[in-house]
């Protein structure tokens, strides 16, 4: 069809197992308190509902990171060094990859990772078309289960972990720790780590930010539960959940939330499952840290914190983590 968008064609061979996705979202919606996944919010509406998310007025992360990127670009480059092969975790719409890979010297390759999968091809399609000089090897993977790295044509000279967006904010704090250590395994001795991450500021900042006065943010929540309908054949009443966001100010994290507004029970995939009114799905955390906490997060994984850099209201960081060589 001549107005459907290109697609490369992902790396790897791995399909997703929509029975075991289904089997664990079923064990989320029996817990005490119900949690699902924020994975799950990616399928491709969901990934277009985060890029209008990421435009919002509140939502001042990814602005804020753009301009760190944009001041700091030159000394990142340097840092990083020349024929680096570019893992990035989460990559959606790609767009600071592609600051990124103007400033390196003769990048080797960018392994974009990510699991929502279409959106993945036409990204990846969108950027092979872009940098034609730069082997484009899209994988798509859930990133918090070790996957296989593919192997450039040109070989690198090290690896570079890119991880923008503080997305390892939506990860508590062991599984942060976990996923640290699989980017450090990705990474490789002499390897690096590039990472944006959301500092702690004034709760009402941060609540704005996820409470958007347009709704953004709530489609995106319900969106969820669009997605459990249809792939999973659950039936949700979009209209009798709503959106919730609250910052917890002990665990220092935004708990999203979606509400009964009454008593019900939905259908997912065979199994009744009763809500009471008021009782909510917790559907993400996104934590938020101050340098300290982040440096000791990611030195227990094996990184060195080299350089961090901020913008002018230390909203938000860009970190820079080397992996030492053992000698
Ligand atoms: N890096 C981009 C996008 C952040 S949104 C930015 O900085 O703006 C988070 C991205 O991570 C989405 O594209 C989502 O599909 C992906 N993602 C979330 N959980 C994931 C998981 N477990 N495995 C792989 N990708 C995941
Ligand atoms: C992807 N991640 C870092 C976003 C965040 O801010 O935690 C997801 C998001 N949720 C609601 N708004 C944006």
């Amino acid at each position: 069809m001549a107005n459907e968008p290109a697609r490369m064609e992902i790396t790897n061979e791995v399909e997703p197992a929509v029975s075991s996705d289904a089997a664990d979202i079923l064990a989320g919606l029996k817990l005490q308190q119900k949690h699902i996944s924020p994975k799950y919010f990616y399928d491709e509406r969901g990934s277009e509902l985060f890029e209008q998310i990421t435009a919002l007025p509140e939502y001042y992360l990814t602005r804020t990171e753009l301009g760190i990127m944009q001041v700091h670009l030159p000394e990142m480059a340097r840092l990083i060094g020349p024929r680096v092969s570019v893992i990035e975790f989460g990559s959606g719409s790609s767009v600071k990859i592609r600051l990124l890979l103007k400033h390196l010297l003769r990048p080797a390759a960018y392994v974009p990772v990510d699991i929502s999968g279409d959106y993945l091809q036409s990204m990846a399609a969108q950027l092979a078309a872009d940098f034609p000089n730069i082997e484009i090897l899209p994988i798509y993977a859930d990133f918090t289960q070790p996957f296989d790295l593919p192997d450039p044509k040109v070989t690198p000279r090290r690896n570079l972990v890119y991880f923008p967006g503080s997305t390892i904010g939506n990860f508590t704090t062991p599984e942060a720790q976990s996923l640290l250590r699989v980017m450090r395994q990705e990474a490789q001795e002499g390897g690096a780590l590039l990472i944006g991450v959301d500092l702690k500021k004034d709760p009402r900042i941060i609540e704005a930010a996820y409470n958007d006065a347009a709704g953004i943010t709530a489609e995106f929540n319900l969106n969820l539960l669009s997605r459990l309908n249809r792939e999973l054949g659950a039936n949700f009443d979009l209209a009798s959940f709503e959106h919730r966001a609250v910052y917890d100010d002990i665990n220092g994290r935004i708990e999203m939330q979606l509400v009964s507004r009454k008593a019900q029970r939905v259908n997912v995939a065979g199994t009744l499952i009763p809500f009471a009114k008021d009782e909510y799905i917790i559907t993400e955390y996104s934590h938020k840290y101050s340098l300290d906490e982040f440096k000791a997060m990611a030195e227990g994984a094996g990184f060195q914190r080299e350089q961090v850099w901020l913008d002018s209201q230390a909203l938000f960081s860009v970190q820079y983590f080397s992996v030492p060589k053992r000698s």
